[in-house]
């Protein structure tokens, strides 16, 4: 198949980058305001047609801006395996998305082929699967996208509709898998799961918490991923979801006080939730239905004052490995009577390796739990799950979250595999484990998906989500923002927790961390928004709340920042 070079430069001549912007492929794509984007996202379908050309197996590409505003839109690309796009491959993403104009990228695409050994012939089929969220942008620029695919020979894209992000990396994986690409299977895929475990529960009259229910509340963000729980909830028939913030007439606008982001980081209600829901389980997921939080509320009595408590990505995590933990110590017990401690000796397969991967956001009351009660490895990574989900890969069962909410658990194909040979020895953990690689999204984190788990963990256990909260308690944190004019100008290592340039703001911080008891602060520049992020930790809320501002201080100081002064 020939090249229409001429007719490539044409279809790129109508989609022009915007002068004096400088595209840079961030912590999960390109994200900017909606009307800067359309040359990005054409050259981003370029991009996911040619990485679909170079590996042989169809890629996919979303639309949307997550947790950010309803102005801002972006491009997460998915590789073959449904996970991120090869990091090898972001410089190629920026060198085209910066490419002066048609000719220049041109031959931005010729290098990159060349680079890549992509053949051209007839029989090379390449194919991109499209989704959006529900903003406003989102139809033009995936026209945009689908138009940079069609542009590349012998590649097709696919318009999936409106999708949550975690369903296109699902369907990636799957049509690669020759499976069913279709959201109908994607739905019955995750109830079948949801059931099998149902039915798998050990001892179904255990005794239940008092406050222990199945029926939740969700905040869907005014989000894609409300519409989607819609959809899934008519598929489950003991478990009830109410869903709040779906978008429609009234509710508000996408993430405007609400969403998992702005609960996480508020630690408060989202918007149509208030002190009447005191006691109910609540959740609450983000635009685009990729990050998944709890929360309840417990009114002031005449001893004690009102308490919002969140459950972030941590106490999910910390959940989740508790089950897996429990159900490998059930198959030892059942095969070898061995105990489990980072890694467990399974008969017939060896050391099963069971880590927790997490970022520096991670609270330490968590990573304590994780060592200490579960007796768990865990890892440490730069935030971003395409690092997160690279190291928890390395696992035979690797859990990864971030604190915000978003995360999954991975299984290795090849523990799958054994696992599906031992189906005989009737060991109903076996068929549990099965079950939850099934129902866990295994190409990224997925709020919907999540939410069927951390379900199933509290009936299994017969928790109210307070029994879950109790697990351990979070150390007063605090995070803040600072906006800065050129957040590239702050450079981080040792996983984020090391400012090395500018180098005084790092011992500004080390003298600030060295006044508090407890006390542990770093920032970051965030590559989803124009901010630094700042993080403290200490002893007591109040002293957490002052070192974050004090580092806030700092970071506007020495780092460049702009608008108002952090006092
Ligand atoms: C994306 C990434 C997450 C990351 C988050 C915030 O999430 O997928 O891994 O934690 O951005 O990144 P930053 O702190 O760099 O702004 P989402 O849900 O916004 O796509």
């Amino acid at each position: 198949m020939e090249w229409d070079w001429e007719g490539f430069r044409h279809a790129a001549a109508a989609f022009p980058k915007p002068s004096g912007i400088d595209f840079s492929y961030g912590t999960a794509g390109f994200r900017l305001d909606a009307s800067l984007l359309a040359s990005t996202v054409f050259r981003a379908g370029v991009l996911a047609a040619l990485r679909s050309l170079s590996m042989k197996s169809a890629t996919g590409l979303v639309i949307t801006a997550s947790h950010n505003p309803a102005s801002d839109n972006g491009v997460k690309l998915v590789d073959p395996g449904g996970g991120m796009l090869a990091m090898r491959w972001e410089p190629h993403a920026n060198a085209m998305a910066n490419a002066s104009d048609e000719h220049a990228l041109t031959e931005v695409v010729r290098k990159i082929i060349k680079e890549e050994s992509i053949a051209f012939g007839d029989e090379s089929c390449g194919k991109v699967l499209l989704a959006r969220d529900t903003r406003p942008s989102g139809q033009i620029l995936l026209a945009a996208a689908s138009q940079g695919v069609a542009a590349v020979a012998g590649v097709a894209p696919v318009d999936m509709g409106i999708l949550t992000t975690p369903q296109l990396h699902w369907m990636v994986c799957a049509l690669n898998k020759d499976q069913p690409a279709t959201e109908v299977n994607y739905y019955s895929h995750l109830s079948q799961a949801f059931r099998t475990l149902e039915q798998l529960r050990p001892d179904k009259s255990v005794r239940r918490s008092s406050l222990a229910s199945e029926s939740i509340i969700i905040d869907g963000a005014n989000g894609v991923g409300a519409l989607k729980l819609l959809q899934l909830q008519e598929l489950l028939e003991n478990l009830q979801f109410e869903v709040r913030n779906c978008g429609r007439a009234g509710e508000g606008g996408l993430n405007d006080g609400v969403g998992a982001d702005f609960v996480q980081k508020e630690k408060a209600f989202p918007r149509n939730f208030d002190k009447s829901d005191a006691l109910k389980k609540c959740a609450s997921i983000d635009g685009d239905a990729d990050r998944l939080v709890y929360f309840y509320f417990i009114s002031s009595t005449i001893s004690s004052p009102s308490t919002f408590n969140l459950l972030d990505g941590d106490k999910i995590s910390a959940l989740f490995a508790r089950f897996i933990r429990n159900q490998l110590q059930s198959l030892v017990e059942d095969v070898e009577e061995k105990p489990i401690i980072t890694t467990t000796l399974v008969a017939g397969y060896g050391d099963v390796r069971v880590g927790v991967v997490q970022t520096a956001y991670a609270n330490g009351a968590s990573t304590k739990y994780l060592q200490q009660e579960l007796g768990l490895e865990v890892s440490l990574t730069s935030t971003g799950v395409k690092y997160l989900h690279e190291k928890a890969s390395e696992y035979d069962i690797g859990i990864y979250f971030e604190a915000n909410g978003h995360g999954t658990i991975l299984f290795r194909e090849e523990f799958l595999a054994f696992l599906r040979t031992k189906h005989m020895w009737g060991k109903p953990s076996i068929h549990r484990l099965l079950a939850v690689s099934e129902m866990i999204n295994q190409a990224v984190g997925d709020a919907l998906s999540g939410i069927l788990m951390v379900e199933i963990v509290l009936m299994y256990l017969g928790w109210s989500i307070q029994d879950w909260n109790d697990i351990y308690a979070d150390l007063p944190s605090k995070q803040l923002k600072v906006k800065v004019a050129n957040r590239a100008a702050i450079r981080t290592t040792a996983s984020e927790t090391k400012v090395v340039y500018p180098s005084e703001l790092q011992k500004a911080i080390d003298t600030e961390v060295g006044k508090y008891d407890g006390g542990r602060s770093f920032v970051r520049p965030s590559g989803t928004e124009d901010i630094v992020r700042i993080y403290a930790e200490a002893t007591t809320q109040s002293t957490a709340d002052a070192l974050a501002q004090a580092v806030a201080f700092h970071v506007y100081r020495l780092a460049g920042g702009v608008g108002p002064q952090p006092s």
